[in-house]
């Protein structure tokens, strides 16, 4: 049977679980856990990997392509007016301006990023024209902007969105730097997911951390912190305090200690506990993993409660609370 053939079968059977209603929570993650998982399978972070997860799969359903997937997975969220942690309308820097960030990777070595880039919608998708039409891994600044210019990326005005406004407009009323995330502050979405060819890839995107100093660059488009595919092993993404994931080099170290035998949930639990000794301050600071391995099985892990993540396959598309170290 084909490729596309088995995927369609695998999922038609779950399809109709995607409508929006059919969404549901679960407290416990590891009674969930089966030894080898479904695949195909999507993860993200947070609860907006919900529809995320759902604007994935339909696009696996169309070209079959896990790539696509986690591509078009994340696009959504970037484009989400709720949400103040990805896309233009996420809260700006110290200078009330807003950068953004993105990564995106496959199991065979490719990779893509972007970073401090401005007035571009869709940073995911000009990762991903970072991985396939350069001989390069990452641009920042006014060269990705540039580049996204001759690729033609149409230029957004650069205002603030309106939420993202007040919430400048209140914050600067003390300016205070404090460069934290904690469990109220966060939303980066980072998206992993393996095919029904047993292909891997991942995405990951935000506006970072709100009032970073200018030119600030967090985890999520650096290769290995913000996440990290290797289709030998497994794919692992990050949330939350960039500095403390970039420190660890967090999503890579999950993928090696796979590779070294440990379960997802192992290496997630592992790379916490590592974030947790190398961190000052940790009781205001959170910070989150999700894996995969080549096998389907899944983890998640975070510092604080509070992370939950969306887990999609074709027996559904469930909202999940992680454990945590606190
Ligand atoms: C950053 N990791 O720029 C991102 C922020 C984040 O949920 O994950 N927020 O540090």
């Amino acid at each position: 049977m084909s490729q596309r053939r088995k995927f369609i079968k695998q999922s038609l059977a779950g399809s109709a679980l995607f409508l929006p209603g059919a969404v549901s929570a679960f407290s416990s993650f590891d009674e969930r856990n089966p030894k080898t998982g479904e695949i195909p399978l999507i993860l993200s972070t947070w609860n907006h990997g919900v529809p995320a997860n759902a604007a994935a799969w339909a696009k696996l359903k169309e070209t079959n392509s896990i790539l696509d997937a986690v591509e078009a997975g994340v696009r959504d969220t970037e484009l989400d007016m709720d949400n103040l942690s990805v896309g233009l309308q996420g809260l700006p820097d110290r200078e009330g301006i807003t950068t953004l960030d993105a990564s995106i990777m496959t199991g065979d070595g490719g990779c893509g990023s972007v970073a401090f880039v401005r007035q571009i919608k869709h940073p995911i998708s000009l990762a991903r024209a970072v991985m396939e039409k350069t001989p390069h891994v990452m641009l920042a600044g006014e060269g990705a902007r540039q580049f996204a210019i001759a690729q033609g990326f149409p230029l957004e005005e650069e205002v603030l969105s309106p939420k993202a406004q007040i919430e400048y407009d209140k914050w600067k009323v003390t300016s205070q730097y404090k460069p934290i995330i904690n469990i109220e502050n966060h939303d980066t979405i980072g998206m992993i997911g393996i095919g029904s060819n047993g292909m891997l890839a991942g995405s990951c995107t935000t506006s970072g951390l709100a009032y970073k100093m200018h030119g600030r660059v967090g985890d999520s488009p650096i290769i290995g912190a913000g996440l990290y595919v290797d289709d030998e092993v497994g794919a692992a993404t990050a949330t939350g305090l960039g500095e403390t994931i970039i420190r660890i080099c967090g999503s890579f170290l999950i993928v090696e200690l796979m590779r070294q035998g440990r379960s997802p949930q192992e290496a997630c639990e592992e790379a916490v506990r590592r974030l947790v000794t190398k961190s000052k301050n940790i009781q205001d600071i959170q910070a989150g993993f999700l894996a995969i391995n080549k096998d389907g099985e899944t983890g998640a892990f975070a510092v604080h409660p509070g992370f939950n993540f969306a887990k999609a396959t074709a027996s559904g598309n469930l909202l999940i609370d992680s454990k945590s170290h606190f």
